[in-house]
């Protein structure tokens, strides 16, 4: 493939999907086909569970310890919130920034659930204002799939009715959204969804270079 000259900004560029659906491995090899084309790129996860607020998200996941739907729902946001500056000024340094889950995930997760109010309108608003990504490459999988490469583990919503109803509301959003988002079908060869992978972030690495601005 081409190499794409580095723009003046960097791409803001998210990976999301559900459970077993591959992100890990595909934002590392991401990330190093991005550094391989010479670019200047960050890596970043979601939830950041090295920090205070991500230690009491890690705990909860763990089952170590209770929270309210809502107040874990805001943790989880106030994660994210409390590097979106570092997130900014790294794209505006023009370095790349890939993220492995964002709002997205904030949004469905906590939607998902079935509690009075928490709906995806409530559950959106705490996401207004993050820096909005250039490109969400959402790795789609079959149920089927996911429960091949060894089923869900022990965490907190890695239940098989909690992940229908994420992939349920993943769906509309990516119907809601289709700007947003390039669909990779995750259940082919690792090889096959990095090249799809690279094809998409190319297009939008043009797109950013040709002007294109980050969005609010
Ligand atoms: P991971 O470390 O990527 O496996 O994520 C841990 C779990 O937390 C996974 O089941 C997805 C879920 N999750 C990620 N981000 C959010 C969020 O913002 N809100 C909620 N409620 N769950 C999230
Ligand atoms: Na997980
Ligand atoms: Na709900």
């Amino acid at each position: 493939s081409s190499d794409v000259p580095q723009s003046v900004r960097g791409t803001l560029i998210v990976v999301e999907g559900l459970d077993k659906a591959g992100k890990s491995t595909q934002c590392a090899r991401l990330v190093e086909n991005l550094q391989k084309r010479g670019r200047k790129v960050h890596h970043l996860r979601f939830p950041d569970r090295t920090t205070p607020i991500g230690k009491m998200i890690n705990s909860y996941l763990k089952g170590e310890s209770q929270l309210d739907d809502h107040a874990i729902h805001l943790l989880f946001s106030a994660n994210r919130w409390e590097v979106a500056s570092n997130v900014r000024s790294a794209i505006n340094a023009g370095i790349d920034v890939v993220i492995d889950r964002y709002y997205y995930s904030g949004v469905v997760y906590s939607a998902a659930k079935d509690i009075p109010n928490l709906t995806v309108e409530w559950a959106s608003w705490p996401e207004i204002g993050l820096p909005r990504c250039d490109i969400c490459l959402f790795l789609s999988i079959s149920t089927e799939e996911a429960g091949k490469r060894g089923g869900y583990g022990s965490e907190k919503y890695e239940l098989r009715e909690m992940q229908d109803r994420v992939r349920t509301l993943f769906g509309e959003l990516v119907n809601n959204n289709q700007e947003d988002f390039v669909v990779i079908d995750a259940g082919k060869t690792a090889e096959e969804v990095e090249n799809c992978i690279l094809e998409g972030v190319s297009a939008c690495l043009q797109r950013v270079s040709d002007g294109a601005t980050l969005r609010e």
